[in-house]
């Protein structure tokens, strides 16, 4: 059977209306990558729901690799997240109108857990696509890190390679205004560091 390459977007919440990540993971889905199939799959911004959503999907596809991704409004690059909190603090209500404070992801699990994808090879890969990309030291505490937290404790009992990107927002999501916009990075170069990351994280491939 093929290897399969798990790659989730999120879908709107908040103020972003069109989530990058969501197309991203549009955009890849059926695509081969270093010989692996990938799936793309979009998950909603929904704390008491993702958790299902994902475990769905990994038992659907039984994924080598994981890259799970989302949008973080301010970023000016895509940003490779080395850590996973095991905390759950929200600074907005996720789509379902729940905010939590303080409450971890899961309860008695350990506080961190590291991304378990080359990121050093992943961060060469994008800088050899000239797409901007740096490795980051917090992924937050809202759905995101939530949904790292969770791939990176699911993939260490299953046996998959967990990692989270946030991207910048798309020019698209930004409406003018008189103030300074946040940066932003057009969908396709997004796209190509996505890929040109995900080939060296396929296991076999290219290192
Ligand atoms: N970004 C949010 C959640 C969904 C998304 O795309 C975050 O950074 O937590």
């Amino acid at each position: 059977m093929a290897t399969t390459v798990l790659v989730t977007g999120f879908g709107p919440f908040g103020e972003v209306r069109e989530n990058p990540s969501a197309a991203l993971a549009e955009r890849l889905d059926g695509e081969k990558i270093a010989g692996a199939v990938v799936r793309g799959m979009i998950l909603d911004v929904a704390t008491g729901r993702v958790g299902r959503q994902f475990a769905a999907a990994i038992a659907a596809h039984r994924p080598a690799v994981v890259l799970a991704t989302g949008v973080a409004a301010g970023r000016s690059a895509l940003a490779f997240e080395r850590v996973a909190v095991n905390v759950r603090d929200f600074a907005i209500a996720d789509v379902d109108g729940e905010r939590p404070c303080d409450v971890p992801v899961v309860e008695g699990a350990p506080d961190g857990l590291l991304a378990t994808v080359p990121l050093r090879a992943m961060l060469a890969a994008c800088r050899d696509a000239v797409v901007p990309a740096y490795l980051s030291p917090t992924a937050g505490t809202f759905v995101c890190n939530q949904l790292f937290y969770l791939a990176a404790l699911a993939g260490r009992r299953e046996g998959f390679a967990a990692g989270f990107l946030h991207v910048p927002l798309a020019p698209q999501s930004v409406s003018s205004s008189a103030e300074a916009p946040p940066p932003t990075m057009e969908l396709a170069t997004m796209e190509r560091g996505l890929r040109a990351a995900l080939g060296v994280a396929v296991p076999g491939a290219g290192r």
